[in-house]
């Protein structure tokens, strides 16, 4: 079995292997972990990297003495393990400062405090050498709708963001904004809720050129919506800049699973997706190691996230080689649509005198697509019996 190496671009939110299992229903079932530490277990076991909201690395209210030894720490086991920060991103939902949000919320001084927040960070991930700079607004949103304008508030949302566009531009820094939706939780409904809401965001910006996307695999599925076409069109608009990866067991609280576990037929054909397309970014775990682990069970799941990607990665490739696959393909027409609609130089007129003299419907309508075939395929793959 291929151990991951970093070469794979494996990376982990220090909150994630950091989670201390809180919930609203129960306290910690985990002590505290020291970054530091991560940093290390994570490279031992193959990782690329890691990313961190600021409150990962510097407990929110240090001071800056505090500050600067807790980044001269987190440099170190960087340089000791070497060890990339690919992306970086700002804790606007934690302290209660933020209880209605940071660019969106109804009071100004504290959207203006945000902003701030979020440029001192932004300075820290250029430094580190971050590419990706991530916005995950939580706390934007409502519960009750008389309570939140919401043209207002995505005005708000663009007015802080083209700012900060503005920002990287003036200091030179090489960092690309990377949105990232959820439906709901911890708000009852969160603006920009999908990958398609965000899509649509981007283009009433600055520069919408700066700014893309980064899904995550559990925050659509609680949508019900298919994570695998929401990262092909994404794709198809040239903006998927990174990607949270994690497992989901359907429409219900955002579970952050292990990679795979909950959907794993959903994660064959995005691994499959993924590797097919041009992304080269990071493949990014974003997932809880359930509440029930303890820090022994922290590392298994972490390094249960890389090898499910690469095995998934085996079996994608073993699946496109196979000609009964490829037979399936055929059979199902799937290169059909490859093919543009109209002839070269065809005009419309010329497509409906060839519809009114060639085109037989009932023969058409006929005609079978034999998909089971192609989907039964895939799962005798997953079971390793193809
Ligand atoms: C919450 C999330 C976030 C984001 C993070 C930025 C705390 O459901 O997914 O994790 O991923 O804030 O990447
Ligand atoms: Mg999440
Ligand atoms: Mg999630
Ligand atoms: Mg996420």
């Amino acid at each position: 079995f291929p151990t991951p190496t970093p070469g794979d671009k494996f990376t982990f939110g220090l909150w994630t292997v950091g989670w201390q299992a809180r919930d609203p229903f129960g306290d910690a079932t985990r002590p505290h972990l020291d970054p530091v530490e991560s940093v290390h277990r994570l490279a031992e076991l193959g990782a690329y990297g890691v990313t961190f909201h600021d409150d990962d690395l510097i407990p929110f209210g240090s001071d800056s003495d505090e500050r600067d030894k807790h980044i001269q720490r987190f440099k170190d086991a960087l340089d000791a393990t070497g060890m990339k920060v690919p992306m970086a991103t700002t804790n606007t939902f934690t302290h209660p400062v933020f209880k209605d949000g940071a660019f969106t919320n109804n009071d100004r001084d504290i959207r203006r405090y945000a902003t701030r927040k979020i440029m001192r960070n932004m300075d820290l991930a250029a430094e580190l050498g971050a590419e990706t700079y991530v916005f995950w607004g939580g706390r934007e949103g409502s519960e009750v709708d008389a309570g939140k304008n919401v043209g207002d508030a995505l005005s708000r949302y663009k007015e802080g963001l083209d700012l900060l566009c503005q920002y990287v531009i003036d200091k030179g820094y090489n960092l690309k904004f990377a949105i990232e939706p959820k439906p709901n939780e911890p708000r009852g409904d969160i603006l920009l809720p999908t990958i398609g809401h965000a899509l649509a965001f981007i283009n009433e910006l600055e520069h919408p050129e700066m700014v893309g996307l980064n899904p995550e695999v559990g925050h659509e599925q609680m949508s019900n919506l298919n994570f695998v076409h929401g990262i092909a069109q994404a794709l198809w608009h040239k903006k998927l800049f990174h990607i949270d990866l994690n497992g989901q067991h359907g429409p219900k609280f955002d579970q952050d699973l292990v990679f795979g576990h909950g959907d794993l037929q959903s994660a064959f054909f995005l691994v499959d997706l993924l590797e097919a397309s041009d992304y080269d970014g990071p493949r990014h775990f974003d997932y809880k190691p359930m509440r029930t682990e303890d820090i022994d069970g922290v590392w298994a799941s972490a390094a249960a996230n890389m090898r499910t990607y690469i095995l998934l990665r085996e079996k994608a490739k073993a699946f496109r080689a196979d000609p009964r696959v490829q037979a399936a393909l055929e059979a199902s027409r799937v290169g059909g649509t490859a093919v543009p609609t109209l002839a070269p130089g065809e005009t419309y007129d010329d497509l409906v005198a060839d519809v009114d003299a060639n085109f037989d419907v009932e023969a058409a309508a006929a005609r079978g697509y034999h998909y089971v075939q192609l989907d039964q395929l895939a799962i005798e793959h997953l079971l390793g019996t193809a």
